[in-house]
């Protein structure tokens, strides 16, 4: 390998996870056992998290005992990767609003906020909580609920939203309306998705680990079906990708894949 960094890990293989779903429940922090493992695995390996949330959210969950997701990671990859860190240094990023400028944005934004006015829902309660739209560095995440739902109301519409589609619908008119303006709309939660440039997706990160010229790459997510926003990183040709239930099945596989069990 080419950085002494890494040079006391006896595999050359760098190891991404996504955070919700398989590392933490949805939107929750990771249980001290699942730490416990990842910091056995990386005395193996190079381990790193590439999640579509903000810096601030995968540090909240990630934060453990005292110990933040910059130290317990050799790579740090928030909104896929758009903010990054290498062994907590800071990587060079880019950003959503240079991308698409003032003018464009504010046409998205517009139609969004009327589209979310007009939506019809049953319960009403889950359009009072607030943030709709949220900008980040990035991407722009949009939740039809508002980003300030409880964990409860999360589930509820979560569960409503697989029988109605109200997301993928939502998505689709984006898709037609703003064909032009080069973004891709990617559902990767339970309440929201994320609006991003074409290519701004996961593997966005995968630039970042390039310069190591690990032997394998691989990635664990849960949201891998096409569509999902571990989708394009988890069928790359770049990694070898794992498709994952929850976290107690990645820690299945970890100890499958990379412990004698
Ligand atoms: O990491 C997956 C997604 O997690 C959140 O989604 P939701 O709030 O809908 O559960 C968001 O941070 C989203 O951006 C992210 O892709």
């Amino acid at each position: 390998m080419s950085s002494s960094a890494f040079a006391d890990r006896p595999q050359k293989k760098l190891v991404l996870f996504d955070v919700d779903g398989t590392l933490t429940p949805a939107r929750q922090s990771a249980t001290p056992e699942i730490i416990e493992l990842l910091r056995a695995l990386r005395k193996k390996v190079v381990i790193g998290v590439v999640g579509g949330s903000d810096f601030v959210k995968i540090s909240e969950q990630l934060f453990v005992a005292g110990s933040s997701a910059v130290e317990e990671f050799d790579y740090t990859f928030a909104e896929n990767g758009l903010t990054a860190y290498k062994l907590g240094k800071t990587l060079p990023s880019q950003s959503f609003i240079k991308f698409l400028g003032e003018d464009k944005y504010k046409v998205l934004v517009n139609f969004i906020l009327h589209y979310l006015a007009d939506l019809d829902i049953p319960i009403k309660r889950w359009f009072c909580r607030g943030t709709f739209i949220e900008f980040r560095n990035g991407m722009v995440n949009v939740s039809p609920i508002g980003r300030n739902a409880t964990t409860a109301e999360r589930h509820e519409f979560e569960a409503y939203d697989k029988k109605a589609g109200v997301r993928a619908a939502f998505v689709k008119v984006l898709q037609e309306k703003f064909a032009d303006y080069g973004l891709t709309f990617s559902i990767g939660g339970q309440i929201s998705f994320d609006i991003f440039p074409t290519g701004w997706d996961k593997t966005y990160c995968l630039q970042h680990v390039e310069d190591e010229q690990f032997e394998e790459i691989h990635f664990f997510g849960d949201k891998t079906h096409k569509g999902g926003n571990d989708y394009e990183i988890y069928s790359d040709s770049r990694t070898i990708g794992h498709s994952v239930s929850s976290p107690a099945d990645t820690m299945q596989l970890l100890k499958e894949l990379f412990f004698e069990v």
